[in-house]
């Protein structure tokens, strides 16, 4: 997949994202990677901010939504159809007039099942207007595809807006996960969290998940799912695949 000149190069990369109870990999976050020749590897936490200023964020968002059904679609190929891709989409281009239409439109050509598909949405969605955002996210959710909301807890947002999205899923940010090594994790707010997000109805993905010891500690109170350098770096297309064939018993 290339965009702008020949010498930049996006590309995406997939995580695995682990069910905490199973051990088994349950799905994978599509992340967009830029490599640029001048500059080398620019992470997407610098380059998607200026892809939105610069009005690229609209070509840059459809290119990685075409990788990320592609990918769903090799999945499928090799027999998995229960694995989930999780997409991120900037607030910018969920709220453009014509991307849920887009989107299933896509999911149709690609002929991929709406129920392996997750949205991640970023806590700055929810300074646009709540009922906006809560009909294209509750037309996504009917159409089968999930929705998540991205670094919960880091955002600029109430509590009072996020717990009324029209969401099923919230991946707690890596700020909250590191705590539990660097203090004692009865002390930080993680179960507290899950607790909060299992009573709302959602399911809980642990993000940055770097050490042993806080997957067993997510494990213990219930955490559904993690994801983190401890479980898998995000991989290659290929390597992603061969991630699933090396699963035990498998
Ligand atoms: O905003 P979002 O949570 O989607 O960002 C995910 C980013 O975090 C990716 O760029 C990914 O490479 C990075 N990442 C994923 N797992 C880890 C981890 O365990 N540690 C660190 N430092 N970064 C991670
Ligand atoms: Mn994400």
């Amino acid at each position: 997949m290339a965009e702008g000149k020949e010498t930049d190069r996006l590309f995406l990369q997939f995580q695995p994202i682990l069910d905490v109870e199973s051990n088994r990999i349950s799905g994978f976050e599509a992340l967009a990677r830029l490599r640029s020749r001048k500059l080398g590897m620019i992470s997407p936490n610098e380059f998607i901010p200026i892809a939105e200023r610069k009005k690229l964020i609209i070509p840059i968002g459809d290119l990685i939504i075409d990788g990320a059904l592609r990918f769903l679609t090799k999945l499928r190929e090799t027999g998995r159809t229960d694995l989930t891709v999780s997409i991120n989409i900037s607030t910018i281009q969920l709220l453009k007039p014509d991307f849920e239409k887009k989107l299933l439109a896509l999911v149709r050509n690609f002929k991929v099942d709406p129920q392996n598909i997750e949205i991640e949405v970023t806590e700055s969605v929810f300074a646009a207007n709540l009922e906006d955002i809560n009909e294209i996210l509750g037309d996504l959710k009917a159409s089968g595809i999930s929705i998540a909301i991205d670094d919960f807890g880091t955002g600029y947002s109430s509590l009072a807006r996020e717990i009324e999205i029209n969401a099923s899923c919230l991946k707690i940010d890596k700020y909250f996960i590191d705590k539990l090594l660097e203090i004692e994790p009865q002390n930080t707010l993680v179960s507290d969290i899950m607790s909060m997000g299992h009573k709302l109805g959602y399911y809980i993905v642990a993000e940055g998940v770097e050490h042993g010891s806080q997957l067993e500690y997510l494990k213990t109170n219930g955490c559904d799912k993690a994801q983190g350098y401890f479980i898998s770096k995000p991989l290659d297309e290929d390597k992603a695949i061969d991630s699933l064939m090396r699963e035990p018993g498998r």
